[in-house]
């Protein structure tokens, strides 16, 4: 629908009928119960809150606003999480924690939406926020040891802040101390599942740009009915370094993340594929060339979850094809360059339902990162076939 220039109000009316529709036609009973919205204007937010508000009332879903602007040229852009109550339901909803339990697994979506006070330090403020994930988990008894997945959107993320450590850095840098100050004492997945890790671990991430100097966080746990028959499986690159291990170039900190992480019970799973960008090794690779940084990017993605990898990985039969994601964010950094980055996107993975926004990327020379997840396991290979 070409609706690039119309009022806020109708955009959001048109996404809610979209919603609407696909509902009825894939799945009649379905509920929306979470939305992650991208906004041109992140000012919006309160209004859009409002506007659904009144359309959902009680059962509105649990929104994060995020300070990016679609490459399309809307205000707004909408990935919604929907769930069919034949076998699942909502435990819990409130404005920064929603908890809905499906097949024997619990899931906790948990959003910070602002710091508590933007004049504080960047470190400061990245601890507080993840504090502040921590103290929604907890309201449910649910430990930080059970996040899978975080998303940490930072304003002017290149840009120089002042560190009482380093003296000048940069803020992505601050955040990544702060985060691994934040996890020193948590030991990932510990008791979440059957199986003791003897190496270090971490949850996916996404670390990403966004307008001003906003930082907006989220996060997702889980939690097994029997934890015997759980799988939290972290997936490493073998064409890439593992972020917890880049050199302190990129920062004193090592970003402590894992490239995706399997979440598996019997046999179907999901691969959470976190923000992966053209990087080998640790190095950026094909600067200023948006094309191939794309073309690279998904190269990575097919590696990290081909069945070779999982095989290796200790779950054979749980690997995919890069066309088999089920949803992606791809996440641009100049707007003249999305185009070019969508005909490779879409050449690659036809048919994924996917969001394109305007980012900065963590390093300078970045020019694009995409994250998505896949579903898979031996019950899907079935079912496909
Ligand atoms: C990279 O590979 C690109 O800091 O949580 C990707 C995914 C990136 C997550 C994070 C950063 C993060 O280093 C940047």
């Amino acid at each position: 629908m070409e609706l690039v220039g119309a009022p806020l109000e109708i955009q959001i009316d048109s996404v809610n009928a979209q919603i609407s529709a696909a509902i009825q036609e894939y799945a009649p009973d379905a509920e929306v119960i979470q939305q992650t919205v991208f906004l041109k204007d992140y000012e919006d937010r309160k209004f859009c809150q409002q506007i659904w508000r009144e359309y959902y009332g009680e059962k509105i879903p649990v929104n994060v606003y995020v300070p990016q602007a679609p490459c399309d040229g809307q205000l707004l852009a909408v990935e919604v999480l929907v769930l069919e109550p034949e076998n699942s339901q909502v435990l819990h909803r409130s404005e920064n924690l929603l908890a809905f339990k499906q097949d024997g697994v619990t899931f906790y979506f948990a959003c910070e939406q602002e710091p508590e006070d933007y004049s504080r330090s960047m470190y400061a403020q990245s601890v507080g926020m993840f504090q502040g994930l921590e103290k929604s988990f907890k309201s449910r008894k649910i430990p930080f040891e059970n996040v899978i997945r975080t998303w940490l959107y930072l304003g002017n993320i290149t840009e120089p802040t002042y560190s009482e450590l380093e003296g000048e850095t940069q803020r992505y840098k601050e955040l990544n101390r702060a985060r691994t100050d934040f996890f020193r004492d948590i030991r990932f997945f510990d008791g979440v599942t059957k199986t003791p890790w003897t190496h270090e671990v971490y949850p996916a991430s996404t670390g990403i740009g966004a307008d001003g100097d906003t930082v907006v966080m989220s996060a997702l746990a889980v939690q097994f009915d029997d934890p015997q028959n759980g799988v939290i499986l972290p997936l490493e690159n073998p064409q890439q370094t593992s972020a917890f291990c880049y050199g302190t170039e990129y920062s004193i900190k090592s970003p402590k993340f894992s490239r995706a992480l399997l979440l598996a019970s019997h046999d179907s799973g999901l691969i959470f594929v976190s923000g992966t960008a053209s990087i080998i090794e640790q190095e950026t690779w094909y600067q200023g060339d948006p094309e191939k940084q794309t073309e690279q990017t998904l190269n990575n993605i097919e590696v990290l979850i081909n069945e070779q990898n999982l095989a290796a990985h200790g779950k054979p039969g749980f690997g995919c094809e890069l066309s088999e994601l089920v949803s992606m964010r791809v996440y641009v950094k100049r707007p003249e360059d999305y185009e070019k980055v969508r005909a490779v996107c879409e050449r690659r993975l036809p048919n994924v339902p996917s969001i394109y926004t305007i980012a900065d990327v963590c390093r300078p020379d970045l020019l694009v990162e995409i994250e998505g997840i896949a579903d898979v396991g031996p019950s899907r290979n079935i079912e496909r076939k």
